[in-house]
């Protein structure tokens, strides 16, 4: 039987376990990537672990997410990530020099290398076909120190591409199409693997889309194969060197296969709030709009911003849109300005942003109050945007012009003949704004900058074989990490002050969910399906942890948060009946007896002292991870496991 694209990578990056379904296997990891809003954590938890210098072939850290620098706190931030980068032999991608999925891609990114980013975003890179996973800051440190990273084995799911893209229909589209059919919750436990003669037509950037929003999905990653575009991509970045070629076997075996049929597809928007509230855009057409929003890590490359311009070249935009335009990075940025594209963004009336997220992470141009604002980015979940009562539609950069310039949503296909695109031969490569690290020589003199937003993170609080908490919450399905630590211009630049962030906790569902939680003292969190879907951020565990959530009881859980849960100590536990979820309410006390006992066995019996009933829980963990919480969660775990911290 022959083997997928995933398989052979995972085969030949395989330290420990088997490769079965549902298994955890250990891999190891030749990449790693940090930005900022995660990086200040994992360079504090780097430096925890005691190892000189990371261990991997590459390692960079991005400051991409917080450049608005409206008080001293981001400019710590940035200081310390640049120092621990010097110091510990990580490449520094200076703020400016873009978002770190693009830039990675552009500069980094190699087919057959795994590489894992503490950002949900990563797998972006399984477009140059790399094996590419988002996690956890805490994994993120752990691997820099050489150490593997475990994910329970997935399925592999094909997705064949037929036909060729209309003009107007893009990767973006394909991205909301495969949404529309599998649901934010329908790629859990699977890797998307992407192939069939439609792949053949589409360019590394555009499979880049495609990859990227695969994080949307719940998949643990996607992957596809590396070709012709893919030689071809990287020897416009001056990288030929870099390619080898990789497909699937002709007799490797999926465990499910989605066929589309390019041709017959047409352009898609996702509705409020969820990136799979897909529906045709000629349905919602005509609807008022206030804002326009291009670029982030999924349409920020130089394709998509030549489309952007070629599209709004000679024409302005409606006098009633605020529209904004954020290269993926500064080669997309200076190609733009030397081929004078750029001018005809400018023309339009369009804002030209900083290359960095931006308003996709609500670092300003947040809605006006009930605005409708379109957007070419991946989430769209409740109050992302900084504008809680506003509606924020996903769409590709064809329909976001399009609507621009008529000021309601409307079919890009309304526009007349798509302009020919023509990308250049080469890329304009300068990599001047990486810093490359100090010598390991020259490493120790180099001090680590901690400025006063930088606090130490919670303490480590072991999972104890009795339990009893009130239950400080209990939430619906798809509650995402936005929901649990919402991330914004307010909040965001105290990512490395959780005493700070846990005030906002929760505060998208309920206000009142930190001062009641602290009130508790120990507590536990009930939610409904894919528990914390979303953003890689460990924030949404560890600021919990810090207002003293012991476990969450979920039906069940997102894969990356699930990780960050358990790296940071509290049981993440799944109701054995989902109907049991009905039957507990806010404020219902629970008692475990016998916890550690039932980690080992699979499960648990938890009692509502309220109510009188009891519930089973499923707790099937490894042994690794039933060790790491026993012991207070992965810090504690790999400080008693790492056997030789000199580099
Ligand atoms: C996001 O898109 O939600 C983020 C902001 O990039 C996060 C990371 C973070 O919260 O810092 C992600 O996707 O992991
Ligand atoms: Fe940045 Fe948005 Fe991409 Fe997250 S999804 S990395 S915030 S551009």
């Amino acid at each position: 039987m022959g083997y997928t694209i995933a398989e052979k990578i995972i085969k030949s990056h395989l330290c420990g376990g088997s490769m079965k379904a549902g298994e955890e296997i250990a891999l190891r990891i030749d990449q790693t990537l940090t930005q900022d809003a995660t990086g200040t954590m994992a360079y504090l938890e780097f430096e925890t672990m005691g190892i000189p210098r990371v261990r991997t072939e590459l390692s960079v850290a991005y400051i991409d997410h917080n450049t608005l620098g409206t008080g001293f706190e981001n400019a710590d931030d940035h200081l310390y990530i640049a120092s621990a980068a010097k110091k510990f032999g990580v490449r520094f991608s200076r703020p400016g020099n873009g978002i770190c999925h693009q830039v990675h891609l552009e500069r980094f990114g190699r087919p057959g290398a795994t590489l894992i980013g503490s950002d949900s975003h990563t797998p972006t890179c399984g477009g140059i076909g790399m094996l590419a996973f988002g996690a956890g800051g805490m994994d993120v440190a752990v691997a820099m120190g050489g150490g593997a990273y475990y994910i329970t084995m997935p399925k592999i799911y094909k997705v064949e591409l037929s036909g060729r893209l209309h003009a107007f229909v893009t990767p973006k589209d394909i991205s909301l199409e495969i949404l529309r059919i599998l649901s934010v919750k329908g790629g859990g436990g699977a890797i998307i693997e992407w192939g069939g003669e439609g792949v053949l037509s589409l360019s590394v950037p555009e499979r880049a889309t495609i990859t990227n929003m695969g994080a949307e999905l719940g998949a643990t990653t996607s992957i596809f194969p590396s070709d012709e575009q893919t030689r071809r991509f990287l020897a416009a970045q001056g990288r030929e060197c870099d390619f080898v070629p990789l497909s699937a076997d002709p007799d490797a075996v999926y465990d499910r296969v989605i066929k589309i049929d390019l041709d017959a597809l047409e352009p898609l928007i996702a509705c409020p709030h969820s990136p799979d509230n897909v529906v045709a855009v000629k349905t919602v057409a005509g609807k008022p709009i206030s804002q326009v929003c291009v670029g982030s890590c999924t349409n920020s490359s130089l394709y998509d911003m030549l489309k952007v311009s070629s599209l709004l070249r000679g024409r302005v935009i409606a006098p009633s849109v605020s529209m904004s335009v954020s290269p993926g990075s500064r080669q997309v940025l200076s190609m733009l300005a030397d081929s004078g594209a750029l001018s005809d963004i400018l023309a339009s009336g369009a804002r030209l942003l900083e290359c960095a997220c931006g308003p996709c992470i609500g670092m300003g141009f947040s809605p006006n109050s009930g605005g409708v604002s379109l957007r070419t980015f991946n989430r769209n979940f409740e109050g992302r945007s900084g504008t809680k009562d506003a509606g924020v539609y996903l769409v590709s950069p064809e329909t976001a012009v399009a609507s621009a310039l008529t000021g309601v949503i409307t079919d890009p296909r309304t526009l007349g003949e798509m302009p020919e695109i023509r990308m250049p031969e080469s890329f304009a490569v300068n990599d001047s704004a990486i810093i490359q690290p100090a010598s390991s020589e020259d490493a120790a003199d180099v001090s680590i900058v901690r400025g006063p937003n930088i606090k130490p993170f919670p303490a480590s609080c072991p999972v104890t074989d009795a339990l009893s908490a009130k239950v400080s919450l209990k939430v619906g399905d798809n509650i995402t990490t936005d929901h649990i630590m919402p991330a914004g211009s307010k909040i965001l630049p105290y990512r490395s002050n959780i005493p700070y962030l846990s005030k906002f906790c929760f505060s998208v569902c309920d206000e009142s969910f930190p001062e009641r939680a602290r009130a508790l003292g120990e507590s536990i969190i009930v939610g409904g399906a894919n528990y914390g879907q979303g953003s890689s951020r460990e924030h949404a565990a560890l600021v919990p942890l810090y207002l003293g959530v012991r476990a969450v009881i979920a039906k069940s859980f997102a894969r990356i948060h699930a990780a960050n849960l358990i790296n940071s100590g509290i049981i993440p536990l799944t109701f054995a009946d989902p109907n049991d979820y009905d039957k507990i309410s806010e404020g219902d006390a629970l008692s475990f007896e016998g916890l550690h006992a039932g980690m080992e066995r699979g499960s648990v019996n938890v009692k509502n002292t309220t109510t009188g009933e009891e519930y089973r829980l499923v707790c099937a963990f490894t042994e690794r991870q039933r060790e790491m919480l026993i012991c207070g969660g992965l810090l504690e775990y790999t400080k008693s496991h790492v056997p030789d911290k000199k580099a």
